[in-house]
């Protein structure tokens, strides 16, 4: 490990004013969670047309659900690791936002409470026909679920995933904080994330026009490669404790 990029990371943060951190699947590898498209990836055995959109689920809802709910079973078992803690404490610092597109909550289990989370939670369900009552999103966590799909507890209709699936928009509003944060910081860190999935992969993007420092933290390039300042090839769980230490 570079002593030097341990340094350069440190001191960039050090003297920032504000942070921006987005996260996403390879910040949890380590915990065990599948990522989507790494070697081992979840896209590679699996169709997200089959699974990930509004058109999957209402042509196979208990197929979808089924795959959830073993996705929820495999996350229940893992643990937030080094990478999880060290954002996590960072979040408590005035002027750091987190930013993930990761539904697995490890974040919140590292203590990050204030996480802005843009593509939902595996771990919060709503009513798939929308109904009044049924449309905030409720804390589910039992694993494995009883009756797949759960019943909506206000009209007996399905429910489905609190995530957001392909051709779905993000909550305007979350977005909307997420853009301010990465227009706004003095520096913006993309950790563990392929940057192949929009608008989250727009972020760096804007946050290097508006003048911010960029830094990537992934052992391998992404397309955002030409907007870096700063690209740290290695892996999170092992570079950031050694920021951290240094800060
Ligand atoms: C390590 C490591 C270690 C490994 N340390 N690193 C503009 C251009 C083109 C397309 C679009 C566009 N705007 C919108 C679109 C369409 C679409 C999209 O982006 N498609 C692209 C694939 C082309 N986007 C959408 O549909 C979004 N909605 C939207 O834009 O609304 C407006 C709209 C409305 C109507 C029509 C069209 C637009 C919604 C996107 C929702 C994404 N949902 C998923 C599933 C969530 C639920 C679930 O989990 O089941 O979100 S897909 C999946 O990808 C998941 C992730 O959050 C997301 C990103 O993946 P991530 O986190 O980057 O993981 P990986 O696996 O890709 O990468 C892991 C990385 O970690 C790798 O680089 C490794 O090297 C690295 N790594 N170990 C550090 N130890
Ligand atoms: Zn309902």
């Amino acid at each position: 490990m570079s002593a030097d990029a341990v340094e350069q990371l440190a001191g960039l943060v050090r003297a920032a004013a504000s942070v921006t951190v987005l996260t996403g699947a390879g910040v949890s590898a380590a915990s065990g969670v599948p990522t989507f498209r790494g070697a081992d990836g979840l896209w590679r055995r699996y169709r997200p047309e089959d699974l990930a959109t509004p058109d999957a689920f209402a042509r196979d809802p208990r197929l979808v659900w089924e795959w959830y709910d073993w996705r929820r079973q495999r996350i229940a078992a893992c643990a937030p690791n080094d990478a999880h803690h060290v954002l996590a404490r960072w979040a408590q610092r005035p002027g750091v936002t987190l930013v993930t597109q990761n539904v697995d909550g490890l974040h919140e289990r590292a203590g990050a409470a204030a996480a802005i989370r843009l593509h939902g939670s595996i771990w919060e369900v709503r009513c798939a026909r929308g109904c009044a009552r049924g449309r905030e999103p409720r804390r589910l966590e039992t694993v494995p679920l009883e009756t797949l799909p759960p019943p909506c507890p206000h009209c007996g209709g399905d429910e489905r995933p609190g995530v957001v699936w392909f051709g779905e928009s993000l909550d305007p509003a979350l977005f909307g904080q997420a853009l301010a944060a990465a227009g706004g910081c003095d520096v913006f860190i993309a950790v563990g994330t392929s940057a192949a999935v929009y608008p989250a992969a727009g972020l760096l993007v804007e946050a290097k026009r508006s003048g911010a420092t960029t830094i990537e933290i992934n052992p391998d390039g992404t397309p955002l490669t030409p907007y870096l300042d700063v690209a740290v090839r290695q892996p999170a769980e092992r570079f950031l404790p050694l920021v951290d230490a240094a800060l």
